[in-house]
């Protein structure tokens, strides 16, 4: 059999092995495993790399209007670009539906934005703000057929957040055509309460974010979540997890017998509420909700993970400029921390962070790495085994990895929109080499290869935590 390009003599590694063989790509697919496969039109040496599934990042924003004259800093270009960077192969992104919007519009708008711009593969999950019974009981089962299979909800935040009997009647909507819904938990009753409590004390700065937001708040949301998807019989996803409370109540309602599955995200390792309380302005610079916590809520995330209480390690990418009237210092953020918008960049970090302070420190195997970057996501969210795993059949999405790479890092490698990263200065021990996308070499040595965006559009098959429709 002769191959578009082999793969020689790498250690592959997939959520359930790691091995040393030969990789086969033919016409974008993944033809052969084998050990000394011969003719091909390049043979690339792997010997001492490791060879991934592309990394697959289930929760970007990219391109999303956040009101107020607010910019998202990456399009789907940048942002692609530098989820390639990063090591990753596929991004699901968000299309956002604005209220009165149908979600047909909704999706029209979010695919003329992606059009011809993406450099890695492209899912959408929907958001749902505008829960009415055409867009429920029509739009719905009709868009999960035709392979739009996810959606996420917000407990949080004016003009998005939905009330419990919303939620309920969603979730509803989810049993009935097997969608998987995504909630963020965080109270915003109990926010805006603390809101105003603090602007009566004329408390404005950044750091004042993390303490109108805190772990109560986060913990009764997902408790609440839970117990609307356990009334409901559905499963859910509870995402971007920042401390022990809210994981104890994933693995609790686990426990009773709930099919849930959890995400966390690299600012919840990484981060604290103390930069938050950077000097001057600064501390703006990492408000993103939830908020960072301390090191003891750290410590539980990295538990989470080595004990798979968290199925998902994503980014959360939602990327602002700094130094910027449209960004995080914008004239009203500059003076209440209310009006900062919420989110950091993190496409392109996520992987060599997790692979750094996760696989190289022996907190997580590389198998859990692979898993909780990749795999899970693919069978999460309806992409497997096409994507997420090396196997005969599979698309050629692979990433090589140096692990002996000691890189630091800098916002000029990101190839991100964003003026900064809140890793600056961080160093990691393991960095993605080579990326291949469907089998194409998108990605080599930090630098993209072809400049022509070659993503494709991926519709998707229902998630592996949803058994059939009702
Ligand atoms: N929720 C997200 O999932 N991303 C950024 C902001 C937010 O609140
Ligand atoms: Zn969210
Ligand atoms: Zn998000």
């Amino acid at each position: 059999m002769r191959f578009d390009t082999i793969i020689r003599n790498g250690t592959v590694a997939t959520a359930s092995d790691t091995f040393v063989c030969d990789i086969g790509i033919r016409d974008g697919r993944i033809a052969a495993l084998s050990t000394e496969l011969e003719d091909a039109d390049e043979v690339i040496d792997a010997t001492g790399l490791f060879v991934l599934p592309g990394g697959i990042d289930s929760h970007v924003h990219l391109d999303q209007p956040s009101g107020d004259g607010i910019v998202m800093a990456d399009d789907f270009d940048s942002g692609t670009r530098s989820a390639a960077i990063g090591g990753n192969s596929t991004v699901l992104a968000f299309c956002m539906q604005e209220k009165g919007q149908t979600l047909r519009e909704a999706l029209k708008v979010y695919h003329e934005k992606a059009q011809g711009k993406c450099h890695v593969d492209v899912a959408f999950h929907l958001v749902i703000t505008d829960p009415t019974p055409e867009v429920l009981g029509q739009e719905l089962p009709a868009l999960v057929e035709d392979g739009y299979t996810s959606l996420k909800v917000f407990m949080t935040y004016e003009g998005l957040r939905l009330r419990d009997d919303q939620i309920l009647d969603t979730l509803d909507a989810a049993r009935r055509t097997g969608a998987l819904v995504m909630v963020h938990c965080e109270n915003e009753d109990a926010i805006r309460y603390l809101i105003g409590r603090h602007e009566e004390e004329g408390k404005f700065a950044p750091k004042y974010h993390a303490t109108t937001r805190p772990i109560p708040a986060e913990r009764e949301a997902t408790h609440r979540a839970l117990s609307l998807a356990e009334i409901v019989d559905v499963p859910i996803v509870i995402v971007h997890v920042s401390n022990r409370e809210a994981m104890e109540e994933i693995r609790r309602a686990r426990q009773r017998g709930q099919k849930i599955a959890g995400e966390t995200c690299p600012q919840y390792l990484m981060l604290t509420a103390d930069d938050l309380d950077r000097d001057a302005l600064e501390g703006a610079k990492y408000v993103c909700s939830p908020p960072p916590r301390d090191k003891a809520s750290q410590d539980a995330c990295w538990e989470g993970l080595e004990q798979n209480v968290f199925d998902l390690f994503s980014s959360d990418h939602c990327p602002f400029r700094y130094e910027d009237v449209h960004g995080k210092l914008n004239e009203k953020g500059k003076r209440h921390f209310r009006w900062i918008p919420n989110g950091i960049p993190g496409v392109a970090t996520r992987l060599p962070i997790l692979f750094s302070e996760g696989v190289m420190k022996g907190r997580i195997t590389l198998n859990q790495f692979v898993a909780q970057t990749a795999t899970n996501h693919a069978k999460l969210y309806g992409l497997y085994p096409r994507k997420g795993t090396i196997c005969v059949g599979a698309d050629a999405d692979l990433a090589l990895w140096d692990p002996n790479r000691q890189v630091t890092i800098t916002n000029d490698i990101l190839a991100h929109g964003s003026d900064y990263t809140p890793y600056q200065g961080v160093e990691v021990r393991g960095w993605p080499v080579r990326l291949f996308v469907r089998g194409n070499s998108v990605m080599e040595s930090g630098a993209m290869v072809e400049e022509a965006p070659s993503g494709h559009y991926l519709s998707r098959q229902r998630s592996s935590l949803v058994s059939k429709p009702a």
